[in-house]
């Protein structure tokens, strides 16, 4: 039997790894692992714990009503990030702006962190899976002063690490410093994340495609064909795909990575910039995927080339195996 690595063994063995090995990505990702362990346990109990269960009564700025649960997540996430010393500010899907830290220790910090508390939170109520994604930039701005929103708007190809927290049967966290993706499992009879996907690579190809059909009228004809593709026995594959679509990007995006497909989320005529948000969705995952052998895409463009100019901004997201995106994308005009 091989020795457990846990998440912070691992994390200290890699520290000379870092670009900026100083110890401070370290201590943020071990801040993550800490608040993630906790958001896990009340997703664990939401069932059972009525005043978290449902919505909160709140929309956000994209006109969501805010669950319970997302508002406990950003809030435990945002208090890791704000006394752990590292971080001058941060940006998450809950919050309308973004926020700087204004304690003398936060202006310090040399890192911003964009996240999505509560991906998927759709299916909270329904008892399905739903996760933590999140991406980390060193600032732009000069230390010793409050984070600006120009630290928020740098592209994706600027992060310095990203990751995820899914919280499905297992809760599972997997991160890139860009070295790579590994991934660590929660025991929970120890408390401890431990090492348990080593150097994940997301297969070539596979049979397997996630999309809202309910769109299909909606978008491009392009993606339309590929749709068809997918659904042939004329494909690569010489059999139709399967569709797999639970509606949580983090589920849908950990499954293909493990098992092989592709991820879609595109512009529709309804919503001409697609649904997910760039900064906390899209830019961290499309690292994961490039780290693991993937391909992340507008469908056009690579999602890490993108500028920034708005904190919420949408773009549309075709991300998986190799060959499948570049397949769609080839069918694209
Ligand atoms: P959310 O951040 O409000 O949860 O929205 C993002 C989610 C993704 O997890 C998921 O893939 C997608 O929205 C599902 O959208 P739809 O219900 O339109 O298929
Ligand atoms: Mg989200």
């Amino acid at each position: 039997m091989s020795k457990v690595v846990t998440l912070n063994e691992f994390i200290m063995d890699r520290q000379a790894d870092f670009p900026f090995a100083t110890g401070e990505l370290s201590r943020i990702l071990n801040d993550i692992a800490v608040a993630s362990k906790i958001v896990s346990r009340d997703v664990r109990q939401a069932g059972l714990v009525d005043h978290i269960l449902g919505a909160q009564g709140n929309t956000n700025i994209q006109g969501e009503e805010q669950q319970k649960l997302d508002v406990v997540a950003d809030e435990q996430f945002i208090k890791a990030f704000e006394y752990g010393g590292e971080i001058c500010g941060i940006a998450s899907e809950e919050n309308d702006d973004f926020v700087a830290f204004t304690s003398e220790s936060a202006k310090n910090g040399k890192y911003v962190v964009l996240f999505d508390p509560l991906d998927g939170s759709s299916n909270i109520d329904v008892n399905v899976s739903i996760g933590t994604i999140f991406s980390i930039y060193r600032r732009i701005s000069t230390v010793g002063t409050e984070a600006t929103l120009e630290d928020m708007l740098q592209s994706g190809s600027e992060q310095v690490a990203a990751g995820y927290v899914l919280y499905g049967s297992s809760t599972m966290l997997v991160y890139t410093t860009g070295r790579g993706v590994n991934g660590f499992t929660l025991d929970p009879s120890i408390g401890e994340f431990c090492l348990s996907h080593r150097d994940m690579r997301m297969p070539e190809t596979g049979r397997l495609y996630a999309m809202n059909e309910g769109n299909i009228n909606i978008c491009e004809e392009g993606l339309r064909e590929y749709v068809a593709y997918c659904q042939s026995f004329e494909n690569d594959k010489g059999a139709p795909y399967s569709g797999r679509y639970i509606g949580s990007l983090v589920a849908d995006f950990h499954r293909n990575m493990i098992k092989g497909g592709i991820y879609i989320y595109p512009d529709t005529t309804t919503s001409p910039e697609g649904k997910l948000r760039l900064l906390y969705e899209c830019n961290p995952l499309a690292f994961i995927a490039e780290q693991a052998g993937g391909i992340a895409s507008t469908g056009r463009k690579r999602v890490m080339d993108l500028k920034p100019t708005r904190l919420h901004e949408r773009v549309p997201f075709y991300i998986g195996s190799k060959q499948m995106v570049e397949k769609a994308m080839s069918l694209l005009k």
